[in-house]
């Protein structure tokens, strides 16, 4: 337990440790580390650290450990469950990975990229991009969220379909341990078998094991001709069929494929500048299709009128477009990846990242929105995301008008609604965001207890003092 005796101490130990650019101290900088990017948790923190090294960190963890003081980790802070933020107490550490950005090596033979847990997402795109390579971890935050946060919470986004999520795109890690050790796994292997695959074990655990400091990603070749249609559809069992369609001639060119409700695309119309609707008409449901290759000319554009022509004959296709250049391109993808934001302009965004099997989704849906409408008339169903690989944010805004705080106050219950139909059509509760705080408690009642016993042991073995971001992702007792 930490005596209130010992924060000073540690703070001027933090302080030596760090040096005087590693502790932040302005008071603007330090709320921003305090609250997420929503607005939606927010803390206090004895202190704010943002160490430049593995051994800074290392040193931070020695420090914390002794004073018994939480660590709580932080890259973007884009999270979207409260998971990179402190809790009330004042009591715990923020350690930002921000200093930490590096790129440590690029091996194109090799095909894979050594970078620091700070860098940004779209820098290590971006490096890719000039070594002729693609790395396709891509997402709306990608402009700020980190690659350890990506790994911490196992990030998902646009392009699972083709590439998996970030679990599929590790080779390595370097990880400081509860302990103030640090674990040398940086390995570029594809071949690895020596016991258990410790990686596994750091991504997509919300820094609760370890803090992750540096990993080795896949690289993939560059991608030279992309072809991207906006689909309009009559509802969400078109475009399980359509996936269908376009897999059966694309194969795995199919690179993307989001789903959008009219309500998702009526808030960005409304509150993005600049957006515009590609049709004359609304229509129910809409599909943002992107096939992608490395050929530079691989006909991706035939294969993409191919499969809509079937899509008009067998009416799963309302209508069509078919970007024409770069500029539409990006105009149809800012229609999809302007959701999230446009959605909050709205009053509160109750969110419910859930995924089902993808054959399911039309059902999950048709029960769910009549739930939802049932409990609370007029209630807006904000429902998209990455269709193609099952995970649908399945979000609420209240209906028109009404009150925020009264709509707020049934967050728990509407939740309910929601992840009891997710569990009933053999779904998760959490898809690609994670848990953080947000889901903690949930997972008593949602979550298998075998597993949850399971985690807590590997809990006690690698955070046995428990300071590894505390209070996230499993729930007391
Ligand atoms: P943070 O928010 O800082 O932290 C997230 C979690 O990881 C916290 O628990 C934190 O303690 C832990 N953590 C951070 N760094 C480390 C580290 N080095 N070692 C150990 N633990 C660490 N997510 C998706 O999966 N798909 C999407 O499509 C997607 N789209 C988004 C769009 C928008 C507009 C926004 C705001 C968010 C979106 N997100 C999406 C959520 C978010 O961007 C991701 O979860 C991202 O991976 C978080 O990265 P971060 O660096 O911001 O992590
Ligand atoms: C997306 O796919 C993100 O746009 C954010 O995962 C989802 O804000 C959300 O609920
Ligand atoms: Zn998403």
């Amino acid at each position: 337990m930490t005596t209130p005796d010992a924060l000073p101490a540690l703070l001027a130990a933090l302080h030596d440790a760090v040096g005087p650019a590693g502790l932040v101290t302005d008071p603007d900088q330090v709320r921003s580390h305090l609250t997420d990017w929503r607005g939606a948790y927010s803390g206090e923190a004895a202190a704010v650290v943002r160490p430049a090294s593995t051994d800074e960190v290392a040193a931070v963890v020695r420090l914390c450990r002794g004073a018994g003081v939480g660590v709580v980790p932080q890259g973007g802070n884009t999270g979207l469950c409260g998971g990179a933020v402190p809790d009330a107490s004042g009591r715990q550490v923020v350690l930002s990975l921000t200093r930490m950005r590096r790129i440590r090596e690029l091996d194109p033979a090799n095909q894979t990229i050594t970078v620091e847990a700070g860098v940004v997402l779209q820098s290590v795109q971006e490096a890719a991009a000039a070594a002729d390579r693609l790395f396709p971890l891509s997402l709306g935050a990608e402009g700020s969220c980190t690659i350890g946060g990506n790994l911490a919470t196992n990030a998902g986004g646009t392009a699972v379909l083709r590439y998996g999520t970030m679990r599929d795109l590790v080779l390595g890690l370097e990880v400081v341990l509860a302990d103030g050790r640090t674990w040398h796994g940086l390995r570029g292997l594809r071949k690895d078998n020596t016991g258990y695959d410790l990686k596994h074990l750091f991504v997509g655990a919300e820094g609760t094991l370890g803090i992750i400091t540096a990993a080795v990603l896949k690289l993939f070749p560059a991608v030279r001709s992309r072809a991207t249609a906006w689909v309009a559809l009559p509802g969400p069992a078109a475009a399980v069929e359509l996936i269908e369609v376009v897999r059966a001639l694309a194969g795995d060119r199919l690179t993307g494929f989001e789903v959008m409700s009219r309500q998702s695309v009526e808030f960005v119309l409304a509150h993005a500048a600049g957006a515009r609707d590609p049709f004359a008409e609304a229509h129910p449901w809409y599909a943002l299709v992107e096939l992608s290759d490395t050929l530079p000319d691989a006909g991706l554009g035939e294969v993409v009128e191919t499969a809509l022509g079937e899509a008009f004959e067998r009416d799963l296709a309302l209508d069509a477009v078919i970007a024409s250049g770069s500029a539409q391109v990006a105009a149809l993808w800012a229609l999809r990846e302007g959701i999230s934001e446009a959605q909050n302009r709205e009053g509160p965004s109750l969110k419910h990242d859930v995924t089902v099997p993808v054959s399911r989704i039309p059902a999950f849906v048709e029960q769910t929105d009549r739930a939802l409408a049932a409990a609370v008339p007029g209630i807006r169903v904000v429902a998209y995301g990455h269709v193609g690989d099952g995970n649908l944010h399945y979000n609420l805004s209240k209906p028109a008008d009404s009150d925020d705080a009264a709509f707020r106050a049934r967050a728990d219950e509407l939740a309910r609604v929601v992840y009891d139909s997710t569990v009933s059509f053999a779904g998760s509760i959490s898809a690609e965001h994670g848990v953080g705080v947000a889901k903690r408690d949930l997972l008593t009642d949602y979550e298998d207890p075998l597993e949850l016993e399971l985690m807590r042991g590997v809990k006690a073995l690698l955070d046995p003092a428990g300071l590894m971001n505390p209070g996230k992702v499993l729930p007391a007792g």
